[in-house]
């Protein structure tokens, strides 16, 4: 049976390269089609420049994968009605000769609590949310439109990004039901990301936005087998992203490739109005980061360190290991210089520390609050923690008790406020913690350029320090 499922899998991939699944029947211009589930940013711009397939073509093509494979992986929530009259107007401008950048006409997908003012509904996988309509796109939206994308849908994802209930499953939300990995049956495509990871590892978008809080980019990004980026809190806007922490949270792309990630993340990047953590950016203008993947001696002479004890301290499995010590050996052989043991100097003081859980329940009460404060269409009428509570224990379909709210309750539980003295003290001590007792720590103590470390190990440290990670041949670089 297994078996049965992997080859439909496996047929609905290779499918995609056939010209059914185009408009029209054969390549034009003599150009052969690009088979999707390897197509880069590049690949589809060349593509279109070269009239070889337009951006109407291509959305159609994503949203026939769409259809044909999400019965059985639930990666997709909605698709946006629409998207062909979208991608229509931007090969009407192409055709007038404008090219706003490297994603004009590329369909992209965002997890579905980067909220959209369109047909769309954004929910964070919650009937909590359903029909609520914010006063503008999200800023990350806002962007991606801006440069020319086409949002074709929203991805499924741990409900509330993870933070709800302490017995649920990755990739389950009451809306999109269980998100499940294309690389095996049942596959557990890790979260929050989850939809965003699988629809990026199966191509059914160009590039898919997911974010972040302690892991939710980086875990689906390691299990679907993607580049994934989690840039230091407050390069991305959070404006109009369902929030956990104002604190920790940020905004990502998931791709197939580097390069693609770069594209994506020079666009949503940026000072923001509406997240004053973004104007702590140092720079006016954001870096062109795909120019900076060209260089085939990028690290030459990089100065690379392992924070061994974080390792030797974990219960990280062996597979995991040894495709990390191969990667290694690559980063060697591309020239870096590596130091072994780069420890972190004060381990043992972040592992006692449960500061995090509580910067999360007081951050979490608030934000999600003023999340629906700010709703111009809000339904339900949820303007408290305490009423989404409520909610939740009382509508059918979200499926309490069998997913408990626990995180809710610790955050309704915590004793103090957003702001308060001992919130500033647990702050404080998480920046410690994330900075000198370790990454900042290493990366001083040792001279180093950057640190490596396996990805199932790596999101805590990041998450507290509110710094960037990026998951890549099966490890992280900080
Ligand atoms: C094409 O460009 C012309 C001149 O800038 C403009 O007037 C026209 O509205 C454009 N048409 C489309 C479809 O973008
Ligand atoms: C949201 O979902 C509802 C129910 O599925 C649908 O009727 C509606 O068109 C969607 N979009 C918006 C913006 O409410
Ligand atoms: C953002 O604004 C809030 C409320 O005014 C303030 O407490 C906080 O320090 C500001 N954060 C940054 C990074 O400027
Ligand atoms: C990985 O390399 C380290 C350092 O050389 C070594 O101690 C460890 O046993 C290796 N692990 C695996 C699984 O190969
Ligand atoms: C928070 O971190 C500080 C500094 O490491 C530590 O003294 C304190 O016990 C921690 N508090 C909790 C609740 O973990
Ligand atoms: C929300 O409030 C509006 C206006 O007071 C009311 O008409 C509506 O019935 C309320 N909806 C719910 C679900 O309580
Ligand atoms: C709790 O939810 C139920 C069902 O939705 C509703 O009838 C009740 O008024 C709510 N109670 C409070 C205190 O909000
Ligand atoms: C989840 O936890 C709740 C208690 O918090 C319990 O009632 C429920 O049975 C648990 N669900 C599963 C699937 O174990
Ligand atoms: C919340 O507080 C109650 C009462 O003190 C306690 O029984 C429960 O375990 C707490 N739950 C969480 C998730 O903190
Ligand atoms: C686009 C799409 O297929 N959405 C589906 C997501 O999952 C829910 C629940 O299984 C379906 O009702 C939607 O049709």
């Amino acid at each position: 049976m297994h078996l049965t499922r992997l080859a439909f899998l496996l047929a609905a991939a290779v499918g995609l390269a056939q010209a059914n699944h185009w408009v029209g029947t054969s390549p034009k211009n003599g150009k052969p089609l690009i088979d999707l589930l390897y197509a880069s940013i590049d690949d589809l711009q060349s593509g279109m420049s070269e009239g070889t397939f337009s951006a109407v073509d291509l959305t159609k093509a994503y949203l026939a994968r769409i259809a044909e494979v999400n019965p059985v992986l639930h990666a997709v929530i909605e698709t946006n009605p629409d998207a062909v009259a979208i991608a229509a107007s931007l090969d009407a401008e192409r055709k007038n000769g404008t090219v706003r950048g490297p994603l004009h006409g590329i369909p992209i997908i965002v997890k579905d609590n980067i909220a959209t003012l369109d047909k769309m509904n954004t929910t964070a996988g919650s009937f909590a949310l359903l029909g609520s309509i914010p006063p503008r796109d999200s800023t990350t939206a806002a962007k991606l439109k801006k440069a020319g994308a086409i949002i074709l849908a929203k991805a499924n994802l741990s409900q509330w990004a993870n933070y709800r209930s302490s017995n649920s499953t990755n990739g389950w939300t009451s809306r999109g039901g269980q998100t499940m990995g294309a690389y095996y049956p049942m596959q557990d495509p890790s979260g929050s990301s989850s939809g965003s990871g699988v629809c990026s590892s199966i191509g059914l978008a160009a590039a898919v936005i997911g974010t972040e809080t302690s892991g939710s980019i980086i875990g689906p990004s390691q299990r679907n087998s993607l580049t994934g980026i989690k840039p230091t809190v407050g390069l991305t806007s959070r404006a109009l992203v369902v929030p956990i922490s104002q604190t920790q949270d940020t905004i990502g792309p998931m791709t197939r490739s580097m390069k693609d990630a770069a594209y994506v993340l020079s666009v949503i990047a940026g000072k923001d109005q509406y997240d004053n953590y973004t104007s702590a950016i140092p720079w006016d203008t954001i870096p062109d980061y795909a120019a900076a993947c060209i260089a085939s001696d990028g690290l030459k002479g990089a100065k690379i360190g392992i924070p061994r004890n974080a390792i030797t301290a974990s219960a990280t499995n062996g597979p995991e290991l040894v495709k990390f010590n191969q990667s290694i050996e690559i980063l060697k052989s591309l020239g870096a210089v590596i130091t072994e043991s780069a420890d972190f100097p004060n381990l043992a003081e972040y592992r006692a520390s449960s500061n995090t859980t509580n910067v999360l329940y007081a951050d979490f009460k608030y934000d999600v609050a003023d999340y629906f404060k700010q709703m111009v269409v809000n339904p339900t009428n949820i303007s408290s923690l305490a009423q989404l509570i409520n909610f939740t224990e009382t509508y059918p379909a979200e499926d309490y008790p069998d997913r408990n709210v626990d995180r809710w309750i610790g955050s309704m539980n915590l004793t103090w406020e957003i702001g308060s003295a001992e919130y500033w003290a647990a702050v404080q001590a998480d920046r410690y913690l994330g900075e000198e007792a370790t990454i900042l720590g290493s990366l001083d103590n040792y001279g180093l350029d950057a640190l490596i470390i396996p990805s199932s190990l790596s999101p805590g440290f990041a998450a507290i320090a509110g710094s960037s990670s990026c998951m890549l041949m099966d490890h992280v670089i900080y």
